[in-house]
């Protein structure tokens, strides 16, 4: 059985991090420009022209996390009387993961229009954690869109819209909220979450799947920040948060409910209760 939180990465992170690559080309270029004037700085000791404009400024920090816990009842069942004659099977789904919100104010002296993109960072498994897994920096997109959609997820009963928790539109604060999921092969939410939070919210928010060992505690520390970088390649990163990130759950219930009697004449077959 295929990992449907890997079958159907979410498409507003997929399109984020497209995006983001996009970005991630103009900004090695313009690291690159940079560290060749730095050098140029260096050897002839004169000063250099402000090329790259004001820095972005970051301000308005805020890194939460807060607990989300999801119960979708058992739905359709599955009809496993029509053809095997052994049972009908629904399934209840309770899920229990945090969802970390990240925002911040950004603004740039050389206006809106010259910011480039401003980025949620972490590093996965956190530094230090002894997990043993390769570490790598995850880098999420912010957006300042309010509650508009920045894609969409395919699950296994339906598309859902993408949002990102930004709550005002046009402010200047970019936000990003994600679920931090434990992957659990064995035990799919399936679209629990992503139902559930387009009925609240009219999107659903990304999934961060991590496959990393959480220790006994079930807790692992991660520590997020913010970056902002300017199309003239100017990046300022803000400080620092760690937040306790609580191993998700994912608890499926099954209910057989009994087949009728087989169906004359139509052999392996029996009717539905
Ligand atoms: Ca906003």
């Amino acid at each position: 059985m295929r990992d449907p939180g890997e079958s159907y990465p979410d498409a507003g992170m997929a399109r984020g991090d497209k995006q983001v690559a996009k970005r991630h080309a103009v900004l090695l270029i313009l690291l690159a420009g940079i560290s060749l004037v730095a050098g140029c700085k260096k050897s002839s000791e004169s000063e250099a022209p402000n090329f790259f404009g004001s820095p972005p400024v970051v301000s308005e920090l805020s890194i939460t996390k807060e607990a989300a816990s999801f119960n979708c009842p058992a739905g359709e069942p599955v009809d496993l009387c029509t053809d095997f004659c052994l049972y009908m099977v629904s399934t209840s789904i309770h899920a229990e993961l945090d969802l970390v919100k990240v925002s911040a104010k950004v603004t740039d002296a050389d206006g809106p229009a010259n910011l480039l993109v401003i980025l949620a960072r972490f590093f996965d498994p956190p530094v230090g954690s002894g997990s043993g897994s390769a570490i790598e920096e995850i880098s999420l997109e912010m957006f300042d869109v309010g509650n508009n959609p920045v894609g969409t997820v395919t699950g296994t009963f339906g598309i859902y819209p993408v949002i990102t928790g930004d709550a005002v539109q046009g402010d200047g604060v970019y936000t990003r909220y994600f679920y931090m999921k434990t992957d659990t092969p064995l035990s799919q939410p399936d679209d629990c979450i992503l139902s559930t939070d387009t009925t609240q919210h009219s999107g659903t928010y990304s999934q961060f799947t991590t496959t990393v060992t959480f220790p006994a505690t079930r807790i692992l520390n991660y520590q997020y920040h913010v970056e902002a970088v300017d199309r003239a390649g100017n990046i300022t990163p803000s400080g620092n948060v760690t937040l306790p990130i609580t191993k998700s759950d994912v608890v499926r219930s099954p209910t057989q409910i009994p087949c009728g009697p087989p169906i004359p004449g139509v052999p392996g077959s029996c009717s539905t209760p």
